[in-house]
């Protein structure tokens, strides 16, 4: 399919050292993914579902062992350990290549070498970077085809050049203590082994989207952040984007593809999905910040997804959709999951496999992690600007975890620096897309501490130097929660399409249209403000939200200093005077 050198050399090598039995190039062409599927349920590794309700839809079931990323087990393998800085695990690249080639080699023996060919962000943008993916894996294939652009194009697109991402995976017999993912920013390579999930193996995503992706972002003075993208229009008919850091299993791809709450929608307000968990953004020709979404499809969360909470994800999952680790409910051949309505299935099979009786099971029959494969163009509100090549211009950023107290509702940064700092200090509560344990508060700045591929302190000053670059243009920055909690552990705010409340705040805060209180933090809403209107909400439930207890900030603060601690000397002065400063006000 290539004539480009640098290409045929790493295919030749990989080769050698798997010795497939057979090697085939993903063209992209609807024939070869049919006939992909077709092998691949013939190989019980997925199962058709039932074509008249869920025509073009498969189930997939991992290993046990396999159901979420594995933070421990990735590696950023760059020279030195410096470079890797303080927040990640790093491993010597010459120790790591000859370990991971050790597991590598021979495991594809009796068994096909697919080579993917894969843009991340439209074909020839000029945002857009190439990878090549060598994979044992048929469910690796068809997620790729539907999470990036795929096929012949790139390859021509490419011609001779030598700057696109290697990718290895070998599943290898998915043994979790031999399991690597391992990322070498300095040889735009990344190598996965013994693993089949998501975020471990489709190696556009987060290894190659946010990891290397955020160390080439550095150098060419770009930035890829673990953010949504959306477009507000209001009445007028004007759309306004913003962009939000939220970490994973946090609420990026319900805010995404919110719908308006019904007095907003009579009003003429839209929500345009753009993205829904990686922007590359870089400084325009107008001195602005634009963004794309340099994927192609949506790998989203399944459980709680249903037709109140997200309708358009709902949606977008009907056709031509990959499940993974949902319940398949026997009586139709269709799935189900926690969240999805009050009906569970009597006769099923749980994600491990097992008869499941959804009515009288205590067991959850979905894992919470369980995920689904949509291709972007299947959601009902998706951007006409998804495929621009120039990208959406950004009015504001939004930093945003899962705290059930400190953190209020919403409020707004001084300027670019403190917005920085603000991102900093995020932490939140971890969820199950990662391995471990879930409800434990850490530190994830920008919500980037899985995904960052270099020191992080380094990538601080790189925010602030982006800052720099925009000047006065830049887009303000604000941080939300959603998740605050009452003395029952009740959610206090709605959320979901609520959220608009709190956006059209922060739109009006961009346009200077409304004034905002100054507290030590930043600037907080005055609680008239935040429409309320069709809600059942009061001004007192929103004096709740917008409260700030000081003793909670003051221990947050320490909390602050020693995670800052971690940094020593990478992390940038101009973040230590703002905590300084809010420290003494506090
Ligand atoms: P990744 O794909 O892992 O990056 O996750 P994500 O950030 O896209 O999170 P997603 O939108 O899939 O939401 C994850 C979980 O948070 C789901 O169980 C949602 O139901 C829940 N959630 C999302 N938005 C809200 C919200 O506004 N309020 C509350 N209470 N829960 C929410
Ligand atoms: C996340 O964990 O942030 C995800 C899912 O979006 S994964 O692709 O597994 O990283
Ligand atoms: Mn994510």
């Amino acid at each position: 399919m290539t004539n480009n050198t640098s290409v045929l050399e790493f295919i030749d090598r990989i080769k050698k050292l798997v010795n497939p039995d057979d090697i085939v190039w993903i063209d992209g062409s609807e024939t070869q993914l049919e006939s992909l599927r077709k092998q691949s349920c013939d190989k019980g590794e997925l199962i058709k579902l039932n074509q008249e309700k869920l025509p073009g839809c498969y189930l997939h079931r991992t290993k046990l062992n396999d159901v979420a990323r594995v933070e421990d087990r990735t590696f950023i393998c760059s020279e030195t350990k410096d470079e890797a800085g303080p927040t990640n695990n790093w491993w010597n690249p010459k120790e790591a290549y000859e370990k991971l080639f050790s597991i590598a080699k021979n495991s594809y023996i009796g068994k096909t070498m697919y080579i993917i060919p894969y843009s991340m962000g439209p074909i020839g943008s000029k945002f857009s970077k190439i990878g090549i993916e060598i994979t044992d894996s048929i469910y690796v294939v068809l997620n790729m085809a539907i999470m990036t652009r795929v096929g012949k194009e790139v390859l021509e697109v490419l011609g001779n050049n030598n700057d696109w991402v290697r990718g290895l995976h070998c599943s290898c017999n998915i043994n979790e203590e031999q399991r690597y993912i391992c990322h070498f920013p300095q040889d735009n390579t990344i190598i996965s082994v013994n693993s089949g999930y998501g975020g471990n193996v489709l190696l556009g995503k987060k290894c190659f989207a946010l990891r290397i992706a955020s160390y080439l972002g550095k150098k060419e003075k770009w930035m890829a952040e673990h953010m949504l993208i959306l477009g507000i229009q209001n009445p007028k008919g004007e759309i306004k984007y913003i962009c939000a850091a939220f970490p994973s299993a946090c609420g990026k791809t319900n805010l995404a593809m919110l719908i308006p709450p019904e007095e907003y929608r009579k009003k003429g307000y839209k929500v345009w999905c753009v993205g829904d968990d990686i922007a590359w953004l870089r400084k325009g020709k107008d001195g602005r910040l634009w963004a794309i979404n340099p994927e192609n499809g949506f790998f989203g969360v399944a459980p709680g997804t249903n037709s109140r909470s997200n309708p358009n994800a709902l949606a977008a999952t009907t056709h031509n959709t990959i499940f993974t680790n949902v319940v398949q409910n026997l009586d139709d051949n269709t799935v189900w999951w926690e969240g999805l309505d009050k009906n569970p299935p009597s006769d099923a099979i749980n994600w491990k496999g097992e008869k499941w009786d959804g009515k009288n099971s205590e067991e959850k029959g979905a894992h919470p992690n369980s995920r689904f494969t949509s291709p972007a163009k299947n959601c009902p509100c998706i951007s006409s600007e998804f495929e621009n090549p120039n990208g959406v211009p950004i009015s504001a950023i939004i930093f945003g975890g899962r705290r059930a107290q400190t953190t209020p509702l919403v409020y707004e940064a001084f300027d670019w620096n403190n917005g920085v700092f603000i991102g900093s200090i995020m932490s939140s509560e971890t969820t199950a897309a990662a391995a471990g344990k879930v409800g434990v508060l850490r530190h994830d700045p920008m919500a980037m501490i899985p995904f960052c591929g270099y020191d992080m302190g380094k990538y601080f000053s790189h925010w602030i130097e982006m800052g720099k670059e925009l000047g006065d243009k830049a887009p303000k920055i604000f941080n939300v929660n959603w998740f605050r909690t009452d003395e029952n552990g009740n959610f206090i705010w709605p959320g979901f399409g609520e959220n608009l409340r709190v956006l059209e705040w922060i739109l009006k805060r961009c346009e200077n249209k409304i004034e905002a209180r100054k507290t030590p933090i930043g600037y907080l809403p005055f609680p008239k403000d935040i429409n309320l209107e069709g809600t059942s909400l009061t001004l007192s439930d929103l004096d709740l939200l917008l409260e700030i207890d000081g003793d909670l900030w003051k221990k947050e603060i320490e909390d602050i200093k020693s995670f800052y601690k971690k940094f020593s000397d990478t992390l940038p002065v101009e973040l230590v005077e703002k905590l300084n400063k809010i420290s003494k006000f506090l």
